[in-house]
């Protein structure tokens, strides 16, 4: 095989952000840009050497053309071997499965999550290491560095694409290619941890269900194992087909992007449970009749009820929450005993907390829940989780959650989203906020007729408890006497401007009171955040663009 160095220069911007590298298509598109970054990456790799690679995406546009080129350049590099999933498929968490299982080096994710797709959409890369994980940030920090000081990449020169869409082997020069079946290993893994006797025998007791895969790359996954494996009436699957364009939907699973699931869940002749997931299926919204749970909640419900579902009957080691999602899982491991872990936003700071055996089940309020079974968030693994504790108790999504707000209190919880926000506004209005920091502490805001006072103001910083890695300024915190917490930061996936966070919690013990519309239980909250932070005069924006 005849490898090709060619020659290139630096494109600013190769940062990978919260999760990975998220451009416009288009961007992707540029001659070499791809190019540079997976030759950064592999850079970065010095002894990937006859090493295994396993590479899948989410079937986005642009999917396709990605995984030929990537595979041409790891032929180029060096590798031993690649893993594809057919069709150059693969969902993010069974990219962490497979790379486990069998023991890879390392695996490239072709995704931009929940980031709409098309030819004017999103396209993005991710690198997962041999524990099936996220890089950490010393590792894109490093691959971020090699971008900027690249001169060349080297590509196998052949014009010939490799059939990507038939199960078995081929050669690339001395790389050996295995084409995979992109649900098997992870089904066998969810066969390991959940009572599929159960959940068979929930549905075959009539329970209905709807998982809207939004024309991601869940279908295939959800289809195999609600309706092949556990007997799911055909049709529970919609939007069952990854698209390159995810049909237009926003893939996206939350109230304000799952609209047609939401409305197919209200009234009495709705289905039992609903579902969602994402582009790359590790995000998932949970939907009784009527009823919409929130994520931070779901993660609270799975930790207090996990040893109902066999992959967790001995217990928990602990769980660990992302700092903006609620303190509904702390009050739960404060009840269980075990510790509770605050980490900055994105799963990779998980990571070493699960390979140190300290959490066992991680959530974030973006709509991720996951466990020490894979390294990623997992969309399919939590619905599968609270299928199982449906089928275990005879209770429904409501009623669970109701009770678990009577014994531990309910969390309201709300995220405020300012989206297209210039950058420059963005970061002022960051900056003046950091300023105020100091004089907040102790500040009182009048609220229906009480005062709600600030009793901390920081920027939060995080010290990883295993490796000891220092992350500072993961957004402003406003920590209220009662629990109430206001959080500020901007997000780190999005490709066009800024997009301001802003996320609100009121703890309510009281079972009388569990009953207010969120909105309105957080209506002060609210007020008080446009009044510290001034976010509609840094803005200019007549409110946020998306509350969930
Ligand atoms: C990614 C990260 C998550 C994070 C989310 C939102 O999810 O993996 O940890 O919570 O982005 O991040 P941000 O608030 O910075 O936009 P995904 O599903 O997009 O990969």
């Amino acid at each position: 095989m005849n490898i090709l160095s060619i020659a290139t220069r630096p494109f600013v911007g190769q940062r990978p952000g919260t999760s990975g590298l998220r451009k416009k298509v288009t961007v992707f598109q540029q001659p070499h840009y791809l190019e540079n970054f997976v030759q950064a990456l592999f850079d970065t790799l010095p002894d990937r050497a006859g090493k295994t690679l396993v590479l899948g995406g989410d079937g986005r546009f642009h999917n396709r053309a990605a995984v030929q080129t990537i595979l041409r350049m790891a032929a180029a590099n060096g590798f031993g071997s690649a893993l594809v999933g057919r069709g150059g498929l693969l969902s993010t968490p069974a990219v962490s499965a497979v790379i486990r299982k069998r023991a890879a080096y390392g695996g490239i994710i072709l995704s931009a999550s929940h980031n709409p797709g098309g030819p004017d959409g999103d396209f993005g890369i991710k690198y997962n290491i041999s524990n099936g994980g996220p890089a950490p940030e010393k590792l894109t920090e490093a691959i971020y560095e090699r971008t900027q000081a690249i001169a060349e990449y080297r590509i196998a020169d052949t014009a010939e694409p490799v059939d990507i869409d038939t199960l078995g082997t081929h050669s690339l020069g001395e790389m050996r290619i295995e084409v995979i079946d992109p649900v098997a290993d992870y089904a066998e893994l969810m066969q390991s941890l959940f009572d599929f006797d159960a959940m068979r025998a929930w549905f075959a007791a009539g329970h209905r269900m709807r998982y809207d895969a939004m024309c991601a790359v869940g279908g295939p996954y959800a289809k195999a194992i609600l309706e092949g494996m556990l007997g799911a009436p055909a049709g529970t699957v919609v939007n069952g087909e990854p698209l390159e364009d995810f049909g237009g939907h926003h893939p996206d699973p939350n109230p304000a992007h799952a609209t047609e699931l939401i409305a197919a869940m209200s009234g009495a002749a709705a289905p039992d449970f609903g579902a969602a997931s994402d582009g790359d299926a590790d995000r998932n919204m949970i939907l009784g009749r009527d009823f919409v749970v929130t994520p931070s909640d779901s993660l609270a419900v799975l930790a207090a009820n996990a040893t109902r579902v066999p992959g967790y009957r001995d217990g928990l080691a602990g769980i660990a929450r992302s700092m903006p999602t609620s303190c509904a899982a702390d009050i739960v491991a404060q009840a269980l005993g075990i510790p509770c872990y605050e980490t900055p936003t994105g799963w990779k700071f998980f990571g070493t907390l699960l390979d140190a055996d300290r959490a066992t089940l991680c959530g974030e309020e973006s709509y991720g829940t996951g466990s020490n079974h894979v390294r990623e968030k997992d969309g399919l693994w939590a619905i599968l989780f609270w299928l199982n504790l449906q089928a275990a108790t005879g209770q429904s999504v409501e009623s669970l959650v109701r009770h678990h707000w009577t014994r531990f209190g309910r969390h309201y919880y709300s995220r405020h989203d300012w989206e297209g926000i210039s950058t420059e506004r963005a970061d002022a209005l960051m900056a003046a906020l950091r300023a105020k920091l100091p004089s907040l502490a102790g500040a009182e805001f009048p609220a229906a007729g009480k005062a709600l006072r600030i009793e901390q103001a920081d920027d939060f910083a995080y010290t990883d408890p295993v490796d000891g890695s220092v992350s500072q300024r993961q957004g402003v915190r406003l920590l209220f006497a009662g629990g109430s917490r206001i959080v500020f930061r901007l997000s780190g996936t999005g490709t066009e401007g800024a997009t301001l966070r802003v996320y609100l919690e009121r703890y309510e013990a009281d079972p009388l009171q569990h009953d207010q519309a969120a909105q309105e239980a957080l209506a002060a909250l609210i007020e008080i955040a446009d009044t510290v932070a001034g976010i509609r005069s840094h803005t200019a924006m007549p409110g946020p663009t998306v509350i969930t």
